[in-house]
């Protein structure tokens, strides 16, 4: 298993579209667990194929506490969204940067799991939540596009900072 580098918002290729997974095959099996690495290395509870900067559909998800309760949806596509929440996210592209967002409360997903079986999940509040970013990143769109321009120009400007001094 290998640690992946994460792309870091404004990075272009953030804004990239990710193509379907035709075949579920030990290449797809290896991403999804050099994801899986990177995602419980960062610490995060989610990551996008798109922020390690390969542009097919594959994310990783573990809400759990215990850290044990890996999710790899492959295709995942959302079939209905329910009710609304208002909740706190980051993003490991966006680091240091957290604000509310407003997503489906609940919220049916079908996805391939990683023998390429189509299953259907229904997911409620973080767990949800955590779906709908990062489909969201597979469709090229990062949190922050969900907050007004002032605060975009704002984290744009912050983190170019940021840059700055770690250069
Ligand atoms: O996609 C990503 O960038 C991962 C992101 C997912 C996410 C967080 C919050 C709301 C929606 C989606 C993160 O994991 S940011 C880090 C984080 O939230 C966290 C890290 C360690 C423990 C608990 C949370
Ligand atoms: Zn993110």
């Amino acid at each position: 298993m290998a640690l992946l580098p994460i792309l870091r918002f404004p990075d272009p290729r953030l804004r990239k579209v990710a193509a379907p997974v035709t075949n579920v095959d030990d290449g797809i099996r290896r991403l999804a667990a050099d994801m899986a690495e990177t995602m419980y290395e960062a610490p995060g509870i989610g990551l996008a194929a798109t922020q390690v900067d390969v542009h097919q559909q594959v994310i990783v998800i573990d809400v759990s506490e215990s850290r044990d309760q890996l999710l790899v949806l492959i295709n995942p596509e959302l079939l209905s969204g329910e009710g609304m929440q208002v909740g706190e996210e980051g993003c490991l592209s966006v680091p240091g940067v957290y604000d509310k967002v407003e997503r489906s409360e609940k919220v049916s997903v079908r996805y391939l799991d990683l023998q390429g079986e189509a299953r259907t999940l229904d997911a409620e509040g973080l767990l949800a939540v955590c779906i709908q970013h990062e489909i969201d990143h597979l469709q090229g769109k990062v949190f922050v596009d969900h907050l007004s321009m002032l605060k975009q120009m704002r984290i744009k400007s912050k983190l170019a900072k940021q840059a700055r001094i770690t250069a």
